[in-house]
């Protein structure tokens, strides 16, 4: 979130032609002043971390007054809030920044994803102000928001009404719903997105939205992306309630009227089943089981590794709150999150164990990162690994160890994955390839267990050692044991 990562320019945090010429750090619905600058000067700092892409944001241009939401007057800080799609915000650092920060991520071999909104506009963006035609906006005009209930694309028994009313309500007043049956729009949105992929190097696409879109649209956005740019990953954004429905929005094995064809989804069942997994008691369908049943349902996708995974995000509370600030906990997320199927992605924060709740707002999850301001003390500046206290530099290591271990494991990128039932809370997978077996474990029930390797054979079978990925330690499958609450990655060994 640019805004709220590093201010890298003061000069740019108010420009005086936009509609928004408020910039104040103790308002948390005001804009901060963060920037691209800001986030390259942290480029090191993240490669540290094993970060291989930034995912941004919306950078485009947000020139909107401010907006009454919930009885708050709120900025467009989020950069959700388009008026301009071909210029990217000047508080930002302006069309100039992105290809600098573009270039500075490449040189480094990591990459960009850019946030995409295909479903509305702000309410000054000039499409809004001075539409080409009448049709360019559906119609509804806020009276009709959208239920939010994704079953209505896939329900065998769906009402017709149901479906319109989720494609076409806006959101909210402020954000005008474009009309994607109009063929200009439609061919705006894809030379705009083909032009930006060119002109910034974008590496990827993450699509905000994706269920309030319409559906053969996308499709077609899509593939004439992928033509253009065969090596780009695209992945939808869709808060969804069951697995089929992710799945729905996705290549995947269901036999349905319409077929999506986008690579994965931001993949927001498996996220609560982590949660569900720490935080819980194991039983029949809780704890643990909760993440063992949901892999299971991996079958309604075409390719669950082109999921993307995670555990937080600017639309939810922190994890290490979620977690109760248990470190122990978080141990088992980071294990599942960077070993597990799909692609991780970190939110800013979580590695220096940023907290909160969101309280009737997302701002309270979105807090500056500490020391991303040149007027931040030093001693609070948590960039700086002497600033980090124990438990923060604990995090920070943990995730860098397990993040670059990632990038060169061929079990981890590329292996296939085996789980066993949980018991008792002890809860077993292994990643595999030819090369090399990755077992992680974990004993999220009450008593210390010695795993009945037995159980495990066709996995562990012609192993007798595993090597700690976290702290290198070697120890013996026979003599090993898990306490409650502890949870490792390993590697097998001969
Ligand atoms: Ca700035
Ligand atoms: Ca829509």
């Amino acid at each position: 979130m640019t805004d709220r990562f590093a201010n890298g320019d003061k000069t740019n945090d108010i420009v005086k032609n936009y509609r928004d010429t408020t910039c104040n750090r103790n308002d948390k619905f005001s804009r901060h002043g963060g920037d691209l600058k800001g986030v390259q000067n942290q480029l090191s700092y993240l490669n540290e971390l094993g970060v291989t892409t930034l995912w941004l944001t919306p950078v485009n241009e947000n020139d909107m007054p401010l907006m009454n939401e919930w009885g708050n007057k709120v900025a467009g800080y989020h950069g959700y809030w388009f008026t301009d799609h071909y210029e990217v915000d000047k508080r930002f650092g302006g069309n100039e920044a992105y290809q600098n920060l573009s270039k500075a991520a490449h040189a480094r071999g990591m990459k960009i994803i850019q946030d995409a909104i295909y479903n509305h506009i702000g309410s000054y963006h000039w499409i809004a102000l001075d539409p080409p035609s009448d049709d360019w906006l559906n119609s509804s005009q806020g009276k009709n928001p959208p239920h939010h209930r994704e079953e209505v694309f896939f329900d065998p028994y769906a009402a017709e009404q149901d479906k319109r009313q989720m494609l076409d309500g806006w959101f909210v007043p402020h954000l005008p719903d474009l009309n994607q049956r109009n063929r200009d729009v439609a061919r705006f949105l894809i030379q705009y997105s083909i032009w930006a992929t060119e002109e910034y190097g974008v590496d990827g696409w993450r699509v905000d939205t994706y269920k309030y879109n319409e559906e053969s649209f996308l499709n077609e956005i899509n593939t004439c992306l992928l033509r253009e740019f065969p090596s780009l990953t695209v992945f939808g954004e869709s808060w969804v309630t069951t697995p089929l429905a992710n799945a729905y929005f996705t290549r995947n094995n269901v036999k349905t009227p319409f077929a999506h064809n986008a690579e994965g989804m931001l993949d927001f069942q498996n996220c609560f089943a982590m949660i569900s997994a720490a935080k819980e008691e194991a039983g029949w369908s809780t704890g643990v089981v909760k993440l063992y049943l949901t892999l299971a349902q991996d079958v309604l996708y075409a390719d669950p590794m082109k999921n993307c995974i995670f555990l937080d995000n600017h639309d939810m509370d922190r994890v290490y709150s979620v977690l109760g600030e248990d470190w122990s906990k978080m141990r088992m997320v980071y294990n599942w999150l960077f070993t597990l199927r799909g692609m991780p992605q970190l939110y800013y924060g979580t590695e220096v164990l940023m907290k909160n709740f969101k309280v009737n707002t997302d701002a309270t999850v979105r807090e500056d990162f500490p020391g991303g301001w040149p007027e931040d003390d030093r001693s609070k500046n948590l960039f700086l690994k002497e600033s980090r206290n124990l438990l923060q530099q604990g995090s920070f290591d943990y995730i860098s160890k397990l993040a670059n271990f990632r990038k060169t494991s061929s079990a981890l990128t590329q292996g296939r994955l085996m789980q066993y039932i949980p018991q008792n809370g002890l809860y077993l997978y292994f990643r595999y390839s030819p090369l090399q077996t990755i077992m992680v474990i974990t004993n999220a029930g009450k008593e210390v267990v010695s795993p009945n390797w037995d159980r495990y054979s066709e996995r562990i079978k012609g192993f007798s050692k595993a090597r700690d990925v976290i702290t290198g330690t070697i120890i013996e499958l026979n003599s090993f044991q898990l306490k409650p609450g502890e949870s490792y990655v390993m590697e097998l060994l001969k």
